[in-house]
């Protein structure tokens, strides 16, 4: 199996999983399947505008975060066994509310690869070492905590460097390699330390979620779909209580651009704790939940500045400056196509859109002091800790697209 075909099949194990752990999200996809092909009868082939029918039917993000940049270089090998790169920088720290994390997405990153498997994941760090969040006591023994625990098997990791050595993985490797690589996603039955847990979850629901557990998890798993808006009411109308709003660009006539998502509200889920005195107890946690997205065409850096001064403004405004059919969007510069006029896809994530996820589940407020000294983060970081290029999505638009390409490259 070469890289897409490992991809794929990593994605398509992650979905059974999840839906077997999480019965809302097995919900989630039956109707987003169901509004994709209402969607590809009402438009025919102008439904696959923005990619194939088989594509998007199997597209799926998923979500997960780790808690040292230890962990965040094996993730980073993990994915590359699946010919999954680091793809932009995303801080959230300075998001209101309390999520103490830096991120960035791992994903096929040519058009052909995309084309076989889109699967991408966002992936958060925890950034102990910022004082707004953490003391620096509490800072050590969080540190401590996550050091001493083995989130992947040498065995998984090893399978991934020879994946990513020699382009895939045949026969019993490439089959133990998937198993172990979803295993270590699932939801663990160790009991948690309560005492611990609520500790960081005083600090932030997010820290509490990665570094109050010995592993870690899948948090969410989105598919992808064609209208989100009717999505949103027909899980409405089955009675899924969804978050208040949609992110990202509002509902228009114009071409759907960038990317649109929505939630629904983390689901309490049966886990078992350990109290001071020793003794193990049933009890639940509130931290995964169910996503959905819908995908536009990418936009150009001066279609992201435009998209910036919209933020948080009605379809009015939008309507008022931007273009409202993809010539206009093409001639103004402001979207990415291919010299054929081919729309590229967005592939990436929305910073505002990535913090209103995390917002919207925060099962706490936290606490923050603002007074305190952040750390200055950003991509040239994550690439040096992680010793790769970790691209700018703006190269790999422009090459998508017939143009050059340029990444930054982290010091070996
Ligand atoms: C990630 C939230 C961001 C998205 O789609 O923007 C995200 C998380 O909750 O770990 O998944
Ligand atoms: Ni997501």
């Amino acid at each position: 199996m070469d890289h897409a075909d490992l991809r794929a099949a990593f994605a398509r194990r992650l979905s059974t999983l999840y839906a077997e752990e999480v019965p809302a999200y097995g919900t989630l996809v039956e109707v987003s399947r169901a509004v994709n092909e209402d969607v590809a009868a009402a438009l025919g082939s102008d439904a696959e505008r923005l990619g194939s029918i088989e594509r998007v039917t199997e597209e799926r993000h998923g979500a997960v975060r780790v808690g040292s940049v230890a962990e965040l270089r094996q993730v980073a090998v993990l994915f590359a066994g699946l010919g999954m790169e680091p793809v932009g920088f995303y801080d959230l720290r300075d998001a209101k509310g309390a999520i103490p994390v830096i991120s960035t997405g791992f994903r096929a990153t040519r058009p052909e690869e995309l084309e076989r498997s889109p699967f991408r994941v966002f992936c958060s760090l925890l950034e102990p070492a910022d004082r707004r969040f953490f003391d620096a006591s509490l800072a050590a023994e969080v540190e401590a905590f996550v050091a001493r625990r083995t989130l992947f098997p040498e065995e998984l990791l090893a399978l991934a460097a020879r994946s990513e050595a020699d382009g895939g993985l045949d026969g019993v490797a490439a089959e133990r390699f998937l198993t172990l690589a979803t295993a270590a996603f699932a939801l663990s039955r160790e009991p948690v330390d309560r005492a611990w847990y609520q500790r960081l979850e005083a600090v932030s629901s997010v820290a509490a979620d990665i570094a109050g557990v010995t592993t870690t998890h899948l948090n969410h798993l989105t598919p992808r779909v064609l209208d989100i808006d009717e999505l949103y009411r027909r899980m409405t109308d089955r009675g899924v209580e969804m978050i208040p709003s949609i992110q990202g660009p509002p509902r228009w006539d114009g071409p759907d651009v960038l990317l649109r998502q929505t939630s629904f509200r983390a689901l309490a889920e049966a886990r078992l704790f350990r109290e001071e005195d020793g003794s193990v107890v049933p009890g639940d946690l509130k931290v995964r939940f169910g996503e959905v997205e819908c995908r536009g065409i990418a936009l150009t850096p001066a279609g992201m500045e435009l998209y910036q001064d919209l933020a948080g403004k009605g379809a009015e405004d939008w309507a008022l400056k931007v273009p409202a059919t993809e010539q206009g969007l093409r001639e103004e510069g402001l979207a990415w196509f291919r010299a054929d006029g081919t729309p590229v896809v967005y592939e990436d994530f929305l910073p505002r859109s990535a913090a209103g996820i995390f917002q919207s589940n925060l099962t706490d407020e936290g606490t923050r002091d603002d007074d305190a000294r952040g750390v200055s983060r950003d991509r040239a970081w994550m690439a040096a800790q992680l010793e790769r290029v970790v691209h700018d999505p703006q190269d790999l638009y422009a090459a998508s697209a017939g143009g050059g390409g340029r990444g930054v490259q982290g010091k070996a």
